[in-house]
């Protein structure tokens, strides 16, 4: 019954995809670079998703082998619906990564996390060779924090003390993110908080000051990182 409910919610919330054509557009453009073998590091949110979509089409037309690393327990469970196999970064080495993004600047910074998976996909992006971020054209911005907030995961226990470090780098504005249902905060799978976080101003370097502070398990800024943009 959970299993059903879970392909039902999948179904339903590709319906409900922002831009879709562009992203289907990237989607296609990924698929092409998948061959037989390849183990791939899967990225989470909607143009993840029809990227995926699409790769499993090729893999079930073709009759590749392909394995997937995914980012979070939904792309996992994702890739089981859509019949690829799945591994752990403890058991095979991702040949390449792709993902999605929220902001993208001129320097190829980014901003990512809005479904709270930041963790595992840097971890994912830093052990892939190679790695793709599909965006579509609302995710170009002219410097990061334009539109969205970076998100911070954070251990509870350091809650406060993670607050007070934030103001002293210039946090403007800290908000604790809430489930949807907003009966209680969002719990990351590590079991942490996410707090959004909108800065005066993300400086180069800002990534590492952010994650020097003690309680900060990961942030949601990938500030030079190395990938290419794919778009439309
Ligand atoms: C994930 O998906 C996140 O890091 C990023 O926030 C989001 C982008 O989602 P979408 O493709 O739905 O815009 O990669």
């Amino acid at each position: 019954m959970i299993w059903e409910n879970k392909i039902a919610t999948t179904l339903q919330w590709t319906k409900e995809i922002s831009n879709r054509e562009q992203k289907e557009a990237v989607a296609a453009k990924i698929a092409e670079r998948v061959k037989d073998g390849d183990v791939i590091g899967v990225g989470s949110g909607s143009t993840s998703y029809l990227a995926l979509l699409a790769i499993s089409q090729k893999v079930k037309e073709q009759k590749l082998r392909v394995t997937a690393i995914p980012t979070s327990h939904e792309v996992s469970l994702t890739c089981s619906i859509m019949g690829l196999p799945t591994s752990t970064l403890l058991n095979a080495r991702p040949d390449w990564y792709f993902d999605g993004a929220d902001e993208v600047d001129p320097k190829k910074n980014l901003i990512k996390g809005r479904g709270g998976a930041m963790f595992a996909e840097k971890l994912v992006m830093k052990s892939a060779p190679e790695n793709y971020i599909l965006v579509d054209s609302s995710k170009f911005v002219s410097f990061l924090g334009e539109k969205f907030a970076a998100p911070i995961e954070v251990d509870p226990r350091a809650l406060h003390l993670v607050e007070t470090e934030l103001a002293k780098l210039g946090a403007r504005e800290v908000t604790l993110r809430m489930a949807v249902s907003k009966d209680g905060p969002v719990i990351t799978e590590a079991g942490n908080l996410i707090l959004d976080v909108r800065f005066a101003q993300i400086a180069d370097g800002f990534e590492k000051e952010v994650k020097s502070i003690p309680g900060v398990v990961e942030s949601g800024l990938f500030m030079n990182y190395n990938f290419e943009v794919l778009t439309t």
